[in-house]
C-alpha cells in the first residue's frame, strides 16, 4: 500500500510540476471546453458571448464576466487566447465557468456603440425598452444562470479600463445572482479621466479617437476602424513637434477626425454639459447591495480618478462590502507579472502583480463566489509607493495619517506646515508656442502616454515658465496620504490659463543608479513625478459655466489633485512645480478666453504673464474629503 501511495504521490509532484510548467493557453484547452452564444437582450438586441466552461462535470462553478469593448477574440469555438482565461492563472486554475461578452454595438455584438452609455437609474429589469449598460449586463446575467449548465448561480465580474467601467455599470439595478464586482482602473466620468483632466483634453488621445468614433454596420470579428488609426502613422517619432505642427485643435478636425462621431461630440461639448453629466456613472453608485473591490494603480496616467471616486462613491452611499486596492502599477499592470515592477526608470519591487492576483484578487473571488463567505481582506490595500511596501487601512482616505501643508517661500524655497508671508508674488510668461513638454524622454503618437507618471522633472525645473519650489532635506521620513487639494491664488496677462501643479519627490545627489533601468538614468537628485493634476481655469467656479478671468485680478484656483500614499525617506526632499503647459499631453489653453477651445483660431493662442501669490498653498491628507470643497462637479 504505501509503495502504492508513493508511487501515486510523485505521479501528483510530476503533473503538478507539468502543469506548473504548461502554458495559460495550453492549460485552458486541457481543461475548458469553449462555446459561442448571441444573448438576446430585453430589446431583441443580440450580444455575443464566448464561454469557457471546466471539463470536470463533478462541480458546479461561479460565472466570473467580463464586458468589453475591444473584442473578445480569439472568435470560433476551437480558438483560445494565448493568455490565461479570467483576470489570472490562479483563478483559471481554481476553477470558473468564464464568459467575456462583445457590448453593444461592438464586433460580434448586434446594436449602436454609444461611449460610456448613459445609465438610466431605476431602469426596472422588467422594462422592455429603455437599456442601457445595466439593463444589458442583468439581461446578460439573467440568461447565463438559466442556460449555461454547472453554473452555481454565484456571478462575479471584472474588467479593466473600459472594461472596468462596464463592470461599474453594471452594478446599478444589479441581478440578484450578481454577487461580486471588481471595476478595475474604472472610467467613471470622461470629463476626469482619459480624455479630459478637469475641462483640459488630453491631446495625447488624437491617436485614441479611431478605436472609439465609428460604428459597425454589422457584427464582425474584423477591425472596422484600422485605416482610421493609420492616419496616426508610425513614423511620427516625436509627438511634441508633431502636435505643435497640427496647430489648433480645429486642424485636427479637418485632418484626423472629420467623419469620427466621438471627436464631433467632443467638440461640440466642450464643457460639462447634459451630454458629459448624464455620462457620469457616480451619481448611479448607490444602494450597492452585492460586494465591491476597485482596484487601481498609483501611476495609471488613464484612469485614476475612476477607481478612486467610484470607491469613494459606494462607501458613501452603500453600506455593502466595499474595498480598495491602489498598487505601485501603470494602467493595468497588476493583470501581467515580468517578475519585477517598474514604472519608466522606477522600480518599485518584484512580484507585485503576482501577490495582488493570489494573495488578494482571488481571495476576493473565491470567498464570495465559491465559499459563499465574506472576504477576510482590508478596507484599503494600499501600496506606499516611497517605502514600497504594501499598507493595510481601516479606511481611506486614513485619519491616522496627519495632514501636510506645503507653502510657497521666495528663493524657491517649500515651506512644510508653516505659513510664510504671503506678499510674496512668483510669475512666469506663458507661451502657447514654446509650451513646456510632458516628458522628458521623446514619445511618438502613441495610444496613451504612460511613462511619464513617474518621470525626472529636472529639465521642467531648468524652465522659465516653471515654477518650483522644495524643501530642505528631510530629517526623518514623510508620509503624505489621501487627497490632495490646490488652493492658488493667480493673475494674468491675459483671460484664460490652466495650471498644472506637481507633486515632486528629490531623490538625494548619492542616489545610486538602478541597474535594472536600461536608459542607465542618473538617479542622484532625480525629481521623480509622484502626482499631477491639470485644471484648465475657466472652470474655477463651475465645470459647467466656465469664466474669463479678469486680466490682472487676483482670482482664487482651487481643484482636487488625485490621491496618493507616498513616504518621503530622509534625506529627500517634497517639490512642486507650477505652470500653464503641458504639451502635448494636454492641448494647448489659447490664454485668450474664447467660448469654445476646440475652434480657437491661430491667433487666439498668446502669451501670458502668470502671477501666482505668496499665499498660495497645496494640503495634503487629513482624511476630510478635500475633493469635494475643490471639485465644484455636480454629483
Ligand atoms: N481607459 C482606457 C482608454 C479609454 C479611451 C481612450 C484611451 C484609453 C482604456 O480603456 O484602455
Amino acid at each position: 500500500m504505501k509503495k502504492q501511495l508513493l508511487i501515486s504521490l510523485a505521479c501528483l509532484m510530476v503533473m503538478h510540476s507539468v502543469s506548473a510548467q504548461v502554458s495559460d493557453e495550453e492549460y485552458a484547452r486541457a481543461h475548458y471546453d469553449k462555446f459561442e452564444y448571441q444573448i438576446p437582450m430585453r430589446d431583441g438586441i443580440k450580444l455575443f458571448a464566448a464561454v469557457y466552461i471546466p471539463k470536470d462535470k463533478t462541480h458546479t462553478y461561479p460565472i466570473l464576466m467580463q464586458r468589453t469593448c475591444y473584442s473578445v477574440a480569439p472568435y470560433g469555438v476551437t480558438n483560445f487566447p494565448n493568455r490565461t482565461l479570467g483576470p489570472s492563472p490562479f483563478l483559471m486554475r481554481d476553477g470558473y465557468i468564464f464568459v467575456y461578452e462583445d457590448v453593444r454595438g461592438r464586433w460580434m455584438s448586434e446594436g449602436t456603440f454609444d461611449n460610456m452609455r448613459p445609465n438610466i437609474t431605476g431602469n426596472d429589469p422588467r422594462n422592455k425598452t429603455a437599456i442601457d449598460e445595466a439593463s444589458d449586463t442583468w439581461d446578460t446575467i439573467d440568461w447565463l444562470i438559466r442556460n449555461i449548465k454547472g453554473n452555481n448561480g454565484r456571478v462575479g465580474m471584472w474588467g479593466i479600463s473600459y472594461p472596468g467601467f462596464y463592470t461599474a455599470a453594471g452594478i446599478p439595478d444589479a441581478h440578484p445572482a450578481l454577487k461580486a464586482s471588481s471595476p478595475q482602473a474604472p472610467i467613471s466620468d470622461f470629463f476626469f479621466d482619459d480624455f479630459h483632466h478637469q475641462g483640459a483634453f488630453l491631446q495625447s488621445y488624437l491617436a485614441a479617437f479611431g478605436v472609439f468614433g465609428y460604428q459597425h454596420d454589422k457584427p464582425t470579428a474584423e477591425s472596422w476602424y484600422d485605416d482610421k488609426m493609420a492616419r496616426f502613422s508610425e513614423e511620427v517619432k516625436d509627438g511634441y513637434d508633431f502636435n505643435l505642427r497640427v496647430g489648433p485643435l480645429k486642424n485636427a478636425t479637418t485632418r484626423f477626425h472629420q467623419d469620427n462621431f466621438f471627436w464631433q461630440q467632443v467638440v461640440e461639448h466642450p464643457n460639462y454639459d447634459e451630454f458629459w453629466q448624464k455620462r457620469n456613472l457616480l451619481p448611479h453608485l448607490t444602494g450597492v447591495k452585492h460586494a465591491i473591490m476597485t482596484v487601481g494603480g498609483w501611476y495609471d496616467a488613464e484612469d485614476l480618478y475612476g477607481p478612486l471616486n467610484i470607491y469613494k462613491r459606494i462607501e458613501s452611499t452603500s453600506s455593502t462590502y466595499n474595498t480598495i486596492v491602489m498598487g505601485p502599477w501603470s494602467h493595468g499592470d497588476w493583470s501581467r507579472e515580468k517578475g519585477y515592477q517598474m514604472v519608466n526608470h522606477i522600480y518599485f519591487g518584484d512580484s507585485i502583480s503576482t501577490f495582488y492576483q493570489r494573495n488578494i484578487e482571488r481571495k476576493f473571488f473565491n470567498a464570495i463566489l465559491k465559499e459563499n463567505q465574506q472576504p477576510d481582506l482590508p478596507e484599503a490595500f494600499m501600496f506606499d509607493c516611497g517605502l514600497k511596501q504594501w499598507k493595510q487601512f481601516a479606511q481611506w482616505p486614513p485619519k491616522e495619517i496627519p495632514p501636510v501643508k506645503l507653502y510657497f517661500a521666495e528663493g524657491g524655497k517649500l515651506s512644510l506646515n508653516r505659513p510664510v508671508k504671503s506678499d510674496a508674488v512668483f510669475s512666469y510668461i506663458s507661451d502657447p508656442a514654446h509650451p513646456v513638454p510632458y516628458t522628458s524622454q521623446t514619445e511618438g503618437m502613441i495610444f496613451t502616454p504612460r511613462r511619464f507618471m513617474t518621470d525626472d522633472q529636472r529639465q521642467a525645473s531648468h524652465r522659465p515658465d516653471v515654477l518650483t519650489f522644495e524643501t530642505e532635506p528631510l530629517t526623518d521620513n514623510l508620509t503624505l496620504a489621501g487627497e490632495i487639494a490646490a488652493r492658488l491664488k493667480v493673475s494674468m496677462s491675459g483671460t484664460d490659463a490652466d495650471f498644472i501643479v506637481k507633486l515632486i519627490d528629490v531623490y538625494p545627489d548619492n542616489e545610486p543608479n538602478d541597474p535594472r533601468n536600461p536608459s542607465n538614468i542618473i538617479m542622484g537628485g532625480y525629481q521623480q513625478l509622484v502626482r499631477h493634476e491639470v485644471f484648465r481655469g475657466r472652470f474655477r467656479n463651475s465645470f459647467e459655466k466656465p469664466e474669463p478671468f479678469q486680466s490682472g485680478q487676483v482670482t482664487d484656483v482651487a481643484f482636487a489633485l488625485q490621491d496618493i500614499l507616498h513616504t518621503f525617506r530622509k534625506g529627500h526632499r517634497v517639490m512642486i512645480q507650477i505652470h500653464s503647459t503641458w504639451f502635448p499631453y494636454i492641448d494647448r489653453n489659447p490664454q485668450k478666453y474664447v467660448d469654445n477651445i476646440y475652434k480657437a483660431n491661430e491667433e487666439d493662442f498668446i502669451k501670458s504673464e502668470i502671477k501666482v501669490y505668496g499665499s498660495s498653498m497645496v494640503e495634503i491628507g487629513g482624511g476630510e474629503k478635500l475633493n469635494t470643497k475643490v471639485e465644484g462637479v455636480k454629483k
